[in-house]
């Protein structure tokens, strides 16, 4: 594993542009269940393309809030763990570094991350069903999903299955990852689509790229090093190897 680390850092070291796309399993090392593990203690027994689709929020509107208000409730109480940081932490190494993320839960930003593209959007944030009207400050512990001034439920801004992404976001994102030198694929199950495209493209145009998981994924067979193991505990040996190639640019 180490002599694998040490052949990243190299690749990290040289590159001029660095792209991370990003998964829920960087969050993990912070507490926060993965999109699958979301599905686990009360919410086993539901579907996440019932919870997760514009038709299971309008057949059950109080179902969805609450399981919204529930996974916004754990990240009221978490932190970035140390593979969000050495993310971060590449912008000292890399002239630019770009954040792609699926996640919803803004961990990447707290960590000091400069720019980072928020994919499937953000649980913190609200708009109304019908109009999309943007909507502050709504309390948690709610049973049910509170009326937009316009009378339309408010919903949380995420992307559902079904729904378009923001095209600018998925535009630049695709953009930046073919003019990268690196990407890294940290976290992702590599099932969800169009965010699952990227590394392909990416590959395609000739980036090096580099997964990080503790397990396979439909990305592991392009990936030119695959690190297995939890991000939190690799990202920051990356980043340690960098800095040793610093001090000593003949290793
Ligand atoms: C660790 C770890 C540790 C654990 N360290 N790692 C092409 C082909 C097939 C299907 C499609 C296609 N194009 C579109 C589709 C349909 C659909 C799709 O992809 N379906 C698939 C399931 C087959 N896509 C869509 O519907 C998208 N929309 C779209 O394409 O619209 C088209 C359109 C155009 C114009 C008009 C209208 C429509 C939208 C997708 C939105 C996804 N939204 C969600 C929910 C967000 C809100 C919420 O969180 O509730 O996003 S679904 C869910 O999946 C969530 C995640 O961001 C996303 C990805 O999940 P992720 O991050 O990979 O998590 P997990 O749990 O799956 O995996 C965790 C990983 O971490 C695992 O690999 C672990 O091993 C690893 N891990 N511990 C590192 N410590």
């Amino acid at each position: 594993m180490q002599r694998e680390i040490e052949k990243v850092a190299k690749l990290v070291a040289r590159a001029q542009m660095v792209v991370v796309l990003t998964g829920a399993g960087v969050s993990r090392e912070s507490g926060i269940p993965t999109f699958r593990e979301a599905q686990t203690g009360v919410w086993a027994n539901y579907d996440p393309e019932r919870l997760a689709t514009p038709e299971g929020f309008l057949a059950d509107p109080p179902l969805v809030w609450r399981w919204y208000d529930s996974r916004r409730a754990i990240l009221a109480d978490v932190k970035p763990n140390p593979g969000h940081y050495a993310i971060a932490e590449m912008e000292k190494i890399v002239a630019k570094v770009l954040v792609v993320t699926q996640n919803i839960d803004g961990l990447h930003a707290k960590a000091g991350s400069t720019d980072v593209i928020e994919l499937h959007g953000n649980i913190t944030e609200f708009h109304c069903f019908d109009a999309g009207h943007a909507a502050d400050d709504v309390p948690f512990g709610l049973e049910a999903p509170p009326l937009c001034h316009c009378g339309s439920m408010l919903r949380p801004a995420v992307v559902w299955f079904g729904e378009a992404l923001p095209t600018a976001a998925i535009h630049r994102s695709t953009r930046e990852a073919q003019k990268a030198d690196v990407v890294f694929v940290v976290g992702t199950s590599g099932l969800v689509y169009p965010a699952a495209s990227i590394p392909y493209i990416a590959k395609d145009a000739g980036a090096a790229l580099i997964e990080v998981n503790p397990e396979d994924t439909p990305h592991t067979d392009i990936a030119d090093v695959f690190l297995r193991g939890p991000s939190g505990e690799i990202l920051p040996r990356i980043i340690e190897a960098c800095k040793s190639l610093h001090s000593d640019p003949s290793a």
